[in-house]
């Protein structure tokens, strides 16, 4: 498929997906969200790919939805073309997606970065809901899925004024996993797919699934199903290699990946 709006290449067992209309600071249109989610499903189909990585420009990482293309729409035509509903073609990608944020990430682009299986910041990423600005609101999980990550105190704060959060403030509240330099960005989260892509692919899909179920679940069912799926794992050629190479102090092989 050819590409207007990424990039998409390989390295190794890593896909990796850039988001590139810099005139617009990658604001997503329904282009974007056409060609991330065809790449994304054409990586999660791909058995050579064991991780993915989402990211933009040192400016933005995406700027949002793309106002000028939604400005006009009227309620009857969000209603019936279900407008953003196409983005819930991510969370279906069963395969690890990081998401390497530097610059802005605001609106959809903040949705999108928490969408992902987590967040690598650079020290410059900016993060915020500031809808409420346009006069209108998150609509694509900011008001439910921030709110799991940061708190309803912050949630609240961010979606309500509008403000930004710096990659520092997004750090120590639960919303990014590791804040670089703008620099190490790629390389850093590259690193970290690749470490994930060699492992058991079978393990890293199940371990990715336990922990989604953590947000969907009490907790009574999601250990539950952790348990069961941590059983199952013992049908895995990969479990016994896994623990035969601790045993015998070598590097495992692990041949599902
Ligand atoms: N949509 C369309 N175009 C945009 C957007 C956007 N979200 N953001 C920036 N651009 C365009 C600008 O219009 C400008 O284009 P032009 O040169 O043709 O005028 C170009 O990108 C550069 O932008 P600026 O000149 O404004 O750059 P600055 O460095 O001065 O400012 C900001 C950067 C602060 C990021 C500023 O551009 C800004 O405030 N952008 C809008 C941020 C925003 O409000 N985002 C929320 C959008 S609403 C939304 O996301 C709803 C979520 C629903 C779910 C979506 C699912 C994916």
């Amino acid at each position: 498929m050819a590409y207007e709006t990424i990039l998409v290449e390989t390295r190794e067992r890593v896909g990796l997906i850039t988001l590139n209309r810099p005139k617009a600071l990658n604001a997503l249109n329904s282009q974007v969200l056409e060609e991330v989610v065809g790449a994304l499903e054409a990586f999660d189909e791909n058995p050579r790919i064991g991780a993915i990585v989402i990211t933009g420009s040192e400016k933005a990482f995406a700027a949002g939805a793309d106002i000028k293309e939604m400005a006009s729409k009227s309620y009857v035509d969000a209603y019936m073309e279900d407008l953003f509903a196409g983005w819930d073609g991510l969370t279906r990608v069963r395969k690890p997606i990081i998401a390497a944020v530097a610059g802005y990430a605001l609106g959809g682009g903040c949705e999108l970065a928490m969408m992902c299986d987590f967040i690598i910041a650079a020290e410059n990423a900016k993060f915020g809901q500031p809808e409420i600005t346009l006069g209108v609101m998150p609509g694509m999980g900011g008001s439910q899925r921030l709110t799991r990550f940061v708190g309803k105190s912050k949630a609240m704060d961010m979606c309500l004024t509008g403000r930004f959060m710096d990659a520092g403030e997004a750090e120590r509240s639960g919303l990014v996993s590791r804040v670089v330099p703008p620099g190490e960005l790629i390389e850093e989260a590259l690193k970290a797919a690749d470490t994930i892509a060699g492992f058991s692919l079978p393990a890293v899909m199940m371990t990715k699934e336990a922990v989604n179920r953590s947000y969907e679940t009490t907790l009574a069912e999601g250990l539950r199903f952790e348990r069961r799926v941590f059983h199952a794992m013992f049908a895995l050629d990969d479990q016994k290699e896994g623990m035969a190479a601790f045993t015998e102090k070598r590097s495992a092989n692990f041949k599902n990946r």
